[in-house]
């Protein structure tokens, strides 16, 4: 085998596309367009600590966080690479209240509407920890030509046409799927191409590895207490106890353990009933590459892709990974519900 046999993330695209005798490459030139934004973010970040790019903006974002430079940079360059692609007519972002629908002549009619967490733990990016930028595309609801409304956005995430995420890391990849599988691609800096380096991502049914704030411990909900004992007891046969691993960055989290079989938490808790994580942003995107690669994602109860979203901010209880891990949780939770 030639060793410098390369596939970038172009070529996979391309590739894909001759799957469907009908595709029209509008899907194939926006995730080619979320690719290039990725490589300008990554730049970016890249040199964080070098010039003044890092710390606070000054400005509070909708959910009265503080919006980091690079949070505002990184969604002004992904909503400029979908507005240029032609085929997105509208962005929902977690930086801004509401949706941004495009209004240029060539966008109006583009075909998917695309839901985006520009970067995503970026409270931790002064420490030079792991950020991530997490996507959901949408075929649009809103007949072409007309202006995509807020209906367009809030679709259940098992309506996802693709879904992925950028992991700006050690080294920086992109991972996606388009409902057949998922593909990871490495970023290779010396030519600057994302190069398919994890070709059809399969999570392991099982893990060894369990993702939580533990600092929330007293205010979680009884079900989510018993299964942390559960996973810090020792147990031979299951191979407990479990590994406690959090950075607090969900991409780099779920990332791990997608590939080495785990399980990231956000339950709710007495301070916030729904958890921190969005579902439309966060939750539902991930929730897609987790079960494209065989694993699951539940608020607990139903699964995540499941849910109707009501508003574009809603926050969900979030566990996902390995699927007999997800399992297990939802059947130490069920002593929390309400008899009906
Ligand atoms: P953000 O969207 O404001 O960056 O917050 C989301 C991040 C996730 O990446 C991470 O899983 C979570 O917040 C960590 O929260 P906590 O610090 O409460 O553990
Ligand atoms: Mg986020």
């Amino acid at each position: 085998m030639n060793s410098y046999k390369v596939t970038t993330l172009n070529d996979f695209i391309i590739l894909k596309q001759k799957d469907f005798p009908f595709a029209k490459g509008e899907l194939s030139s926006l995730l080619h367009h979320i690719g290039t934004a990725a490589k300008m973010v990554n730049k970016k970040i890249s040199k964080a600590g070098l010039v003044d790019i890092i710390g606070l903006s000054g400005d509070v974002n909708i959910q009265g966080e503080s919006q980091q430079k690079l949070d505002v940079y990184a969604d002004e360059v992904f909503i400029g690479a979908l507005l240029s692609s032609g085929e997105c007519c509208g962005i929902a972002t977690e930086e801004n209240q509401n949706e941004i629908v495009f209004s240029d002549p060539l966008a109006e009619n583009g075909k998917y509407v695309v839901c985006i967490d520009p970067l995503d733990g970026s409270s931790n990016i002064d420490y030079n920890v792991s950020v991530g930028t997490i996507f959901s595309i949408y075929r649009r609801i809103t007949p072409r030509g007309e202006k995509v409304k807020n209906e367009d956005f809030l679709q259940e995430g098992s309506k996802q046409v693709a879904a992925g995420y950028i992991i700006y890391g050690s080294s920086t990849m992109l991972v996606y799927s388009t409902g057949f599988g998922v593909n990871g691609f490495t970023l290779d800096p010396s030519i600057g191409e994302f190069c398919l380096s994890h070709p059809d991502i399969k999570s392991p049914e099982d893990g060894h590895i369990y993702s939580v704030n533990e600092g929330n411990y007293l205010q979680l909900p009884q079900g989510v207490k018993s299964y942390l004992k559960y996973c810090q007891e020792e147990d031979e046969v299951s191979g407990r106890p479990y590994t406690s691993r959090y950075i607090g960055s969900l991409v780099s989290d779920f990332h791990r353990n997608l590939l080495k079989g785990g399980v990231f938490l956000y339950p709710g808790n007495v301070n916030m009933p729904e958890g921190k994580l969005r579902l439309v942003y966060e939750c539902n995107p991930i929730a897609f590459i987790a079960m494209q690669a065989g694993g699951a994602a539940s608020d607990g109860v139903r699964n995540i892709l499941d849910i109707q979203p009501l508003s574009l901010h809603q926050r969900s209880p979030f566990y996902a990974g390995s699927k007999n891990m997800v399992s297990k949780i939802e059947s130490f939770l069920v002593s929390d519900q309400p008899e009906s």
